[in-house]
């Protein structure tokens, strides 16, 4: 299937409905191609980082000039963004993604016994995933704050999630006319709705009226939060990427001191203790978001929670889930939970996947071999698709989808 999606340098993570590059789906998908040919691996990943821009920002669409017609929204609905890219020519949204790059660079690395090979690799990433993670330390903070801030449903790559349904309820619409194309080979059903829609691409206008400064844009918009698992990624990004410049023996990317700081604010921020889960924090309205969904128990992968809070965190998750299938990204008991609705219900293996990585970070070893097996069955039995129905694992929205084959090959080469 990755041989089948692949566009030369990069994976589409599905023929149809996804036909450009995007950044996280490309860190996943690098895990898979490592397993089989580690030199394409390598490549995923640099793809990826040629599309950087001049303050660190690696976007979440690298476009492919070929495949303009066959996805909405293009490049020329981001016409600012284009003049932040280092390298001329290549077209790029103007938001990022959680920085898992950086984790798939550093285990991407670790897939290959040769030292030379590995350390030639590092050492040709290694100022681009710098220059990454301190555009979040940098171009992403407010005033007063440790963590970064996200601007986009689009960026958190959970863009229907109910952690975001108070933009919903904002009911933005864009300037400009458009029309979607993300329903002629997925349902309705399956997909966000048009007034998600409608706050996607006003947010997108937000941004470029404001060249993507973040205090002008937030002045001016009703989106901008911590992301819990932005911010679990982007610490377990920096303690990877600190390993990569041990390996070579140059100095750590981020100091000690920074790191212990940052989680710090982490728990502050996120940790909610009567419900005994992670949330995001809402910047505009200055409150935690408490809507439990998995991107609490994914940001586990992180490695930042405190070990005794992942593991109350994940029994409570799984109370509030029993009886679906693992992990259901929306409580069924929930309101907002929709069985079939992208990311408000349905059981994602990338969610899987990191889950099962930060269970074995807080010493639930058993717990996180269990998930592995389970997704490993859904797979078996429904083949690899964006998504599964959170009841009967039945395939939901994208088919051939690259990040669940990719997944899927790491977790049976362990
Ligand atoms: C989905 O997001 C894109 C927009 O970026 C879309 O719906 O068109 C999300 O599931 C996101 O997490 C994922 O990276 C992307 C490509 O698989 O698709």
């Amino acid at each position: 299937m990755l041989r089948g999606n692949d566009a030369g340098a990069w994976t589409r993570p599905s023929p149809r409905q996804y036909p450009h590059q995007w950044n996280w789906d490309s860190a996943f998908i690098s895990l898979g191609w490592a397993t089989f040919d580690w030199p394409r691996a390598c490549l995923e990943l640099e793809a990826m980082l040629a599309a950087q821009w001049w303050e660190g920002m690696v976007p979440h669409v690298h476009y492919d000039p070929r495949h303009l017609a066959a996805y909405f929204p293009g490049p020329d609905r981001w016409p600012r963004a284009q003049r932040h890219v280092r390298n001329a020519g290549q077209l790029t949204s103007g938001i990022t993604n959680p920085p898992v790059l950086v984790t798939a660079a550093w285990l991407v690395g670790l897939g290959q016994a040769d030292q030379t090979l590995r350390h030639a690799f590092w050492r040709r990433v290694r100022p681009a995933l710098i220059q990454y993670l301190a555009y979040f330390g940098s171009a992403r903070r407010l005033p007063d704050q440790l963590l970064p801030v996200m601007v986009h449903p689009w960026e958190s790559g959970w863009d229907n999630s109910p952690r975001w349904d108070a933009l919903r309820r904002s009911g933005l619409k864009p300037r400009q006319p458009y029309e979607r194309l993300d329903r002629s080979s997925v349902n309705a059903s399956e997909r966000p709705t048009d007034s998600d829609y409608d706050a996607y691409l006003a947010l997108v206008e937000k941004l470029e009226d404001a060249d993507f400064d973040v205090q002008l844009y937030r002045a001016d918009s009703p989106f901008c939060v911590h992301d819990v698992l932005l911010d679990a990624a982007w610490y377990g990004a920096a303690c990877d990427l600190n390993r990569i410049c041990r390996s070579l023996s140059e100095p750590p990317a981020v100091a000690a001191e920074r790191l212990t700081a940052f989680a710090a604010a982490f728990e502050a921020t996120h940790w909610d203790e009567p419900a005994q889960l992670y949330f995001d924090w809402d910047c505009i309205r200055h409150h935690r978001i408490r809507t439990p969904t998995a991107a609490g128990i994914a940001a586990l992968a992180g490695g930042v929670a405190e070990p005794q809070r992942g593991q109350a965190a994940w029994r409570r998750y799984k109370e509030l889930c029993r009886g679906t299938l693992a992990v259901c990204t929306v409580p069924p008991g929930e309101p907002s939970f929709e069985a079939e609705r992208y990311w408000r219900g349905p059981v994602w293996l990338q969610v899987n996947w990191l889950a099962a990585r930060g269970l074995e970070q807080i010493a639930l070893v058993a717990e996180a071999r269990a998930l592995v097996e389970e997704s490993l069955a859904l797979v078996q039995e429904h083949g690899l698709v964006e998504c599964f129905d959170p009841w009967d694992g039945s395939p939901l929205g994208a088919r051939d989808f690259s990040w669940s084959a990719a997944l899927t090959l790491a977790w049976l080469e362990r």
